[in-house]
């Protein structure tokens, strides 16, 4: 008979989602514009084609607010929770969840960032949503900004988080919610994958950067001041948070893994420096609490002078996070020797794996990957880990049963939380897991609707043509039974 595989007792099985994702009433309860509302959906040939996520100009952003061509922006709309929330928070209690990670929309409590007191509206939606989860017994992890910077922000302060004047928007944003919703939740995440963040000006930092973004450039002044005062404002989270009871904050980082291509020891150094590019650095001055050596020696070799104040440097060791939590959904090769081919995968692909399988997307399966991530920061950081992201997007439709039989995400699953278990069996300190997602949402990289993750199925298609009903899907059942057990 099989070895039955426990997991620890209160480890914390959830979902996840984010705000610009699911929300729709872009336009209601006096909520700003942000950059997601002005992302259009664009139809393509091929899935794992995502060079136009590259194209993100200033140009582009400003002809969508025109918007001239009659184009859909899908995250305008998401799934419509602001009106669903009740059923959908029934939908998670149904399904055994402990915890729901969810996203709050700065542009719903500070429209304009530099208003006085915060728009009561939006504070009394996210009330309303908290008060559901309590009620349904959620243990709740908010992220505070998940890719949604409010466009009026980024007009008026076009130096985004490299002004000050930004950090204390921010920070003032932080400090209403930790008033108004410490009660509520215990886990706080201050930026969705602050690494990505930074691949994108436009969506993490908070400027319109010269030109489109370029993945190879992670060095650059503006990026460079932007990126540590983020880092200041993510350590001042950290602080204010010490003055509440009973909250905790971690960092999230997109975990985009990357193995070298072969054994040539030019590629094991090469990979070894383009991880720590994309995003030990981020591990490493957030949970580690200080700029790493290499990271200096890349300044130096750039000419760009950053000055970290002694002030700067006991702020960033003093308040590193509590916890770490990443997102993990496939890993890739790097090859500078060889051409390996590029898999695709939003940014995070970088070279094929002829071992693995990939989605419909190109995103590379691979579940001994998040082991091998979770044992390396343990090692690293001895902090307490939380997964905070892992799923898969697939192209489903519902069947004559009006469900889907996402055996495959089961199998997904099923083979990735193997893993995690044996991490913990080795002794990581693993304390929760949130699948992305709990319910189909619109995608982040693609604004596709097409791209399903959920173990709920919600009848919209690319265009938000549909009745919106939410039906359960095989996995729902599945992950409800496991979360029961708690063992595999
Ligand atoms: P979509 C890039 C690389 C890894 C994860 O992505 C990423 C991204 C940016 O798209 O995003 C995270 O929807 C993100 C979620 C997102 C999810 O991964 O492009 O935190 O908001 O939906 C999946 O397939």
């Amino acid at each position: 008979t099989k070895k039955i595989k426990k997991f620890p007792k209160n480890f914390l099985w959830g979902g996840a989602t984010s705000a610009s994702q699911i929300e729709g009433a872009w336009d209601q309860g006096g909520k700003s514009i942000t950059l997601t509302d002005l992302e259009p959906f664009l139809e393509r040939k091929n899935k794992t084609d995502t060079s136009f996520v590259w194209h993100k100009t200033k140009d582009n952003y400003y002809k969508s607010l025109e918007n001239k061509e009659g184009l859909h922006f899908p995250k305008r709309h998401g799934i419509d929770f602001f009106n669903h929330y009740k059923e959908d928070i029934a939908l998670f209690k149904e399904m055994g969840l402990k915890i729901y990670r969810m996203s709050i929309s700065w542009a719903r409590i500070f429209p304009n960032g530099d208003e006085e007191k915060p728009n009561i509206e939006g504070l009394n939606f996210y009330k309303n949503v908290l008060e559901e989860c309590k009620k349904n017994g959620l243990e709740v992890m908010v992220t505070i900004i998940h890719f949604d910077y409010p466009l009026p922000i980024m007009e008026k302060y076009p130096a985004g988080f490299a002004d000050t004047k930004v950090q204390e928007m921010f920070i003032k944003y932080v400090k209403v919610l930790f008033d108004n919703f410490a009660k509520y939740v215990k886990y706080w995440l201050p930026v969705n994958e602050i690494n990505i963040a930074s691949f994108f000006p436009i969506i993490g930092l908070g400027y319109f950067p010269e030109k489109a973004a370029n993945p190879k450039s992670f060095i650059d002044k503006q990026k460079v001041e932007a990126l540590h005062g983020l880092f200041l404002t993510h350590a001042r989270v950290v602080q204010l948070s010490k003055k509440y009871e009973n909250i905790k904050v971690g960092c999230m980082v997109a975990d985009m893994l990357i193995y070298p291509y072969d054994c040539n020891p030019i590629n094991i150094i090469e990979t070894m420096k383009m991880e720590r590019m994309t995003k030990y650095f981020f591990y490493d001055v957030i949970a580690g609490g200080e700029y790493p050596g290499y990271y200096l020696r890349a300044l130096k070799d750039a000419s760009i002078d950053l000055n970290i104040s002694e002030d700067d440097k006991k702020l960033l060791k003093y308040n590193s996070v509590d916890f770490i939590s990443f997102s993990y959904y496939q890993s890739s090769t790097l090859s500078v020797t060889d051409q390996n081919e590029k898999v695709g995968g939003n940014i995070a692909g970088w070279g094929k794996n002829p071992f693995l399988k990939a989605t419909e997307w190109g995103w590379q399966i691979d579940p001994i990957g998040i082991r091998y991530i979770l044992t390396n920061l343990w090692e690293r950081y001895k902090k307490p880990l939380f997964i905070s992201e892992n799923g898969i997007g697939v192209i489903e439709s519902l069947d004559e049963n009006q469900t889907v039989n996402d055996d495959y995400r089961i199998d997904y699953m099923q083979k990735h939380f193997e893993q995690i278990w044996e991490a913990i069996e080795d002794g990581v300190d693993v304390f929760g897991y949130t699948v992305w997602t709990p319910i189909d949402i619109v995608s982040a990289g693609t604004c596709e609707m097409a791209k399903r993750y959920g173990m709920i199925f919600v009848d919209y298609d690319d265009y938000h043509n549909g009745t919106g009903k939410r039906y359960k899907k095989k996995s729902f059942f599945w992950y409800k039974d496991f979360i029961k057990n708690n063992a595999l």
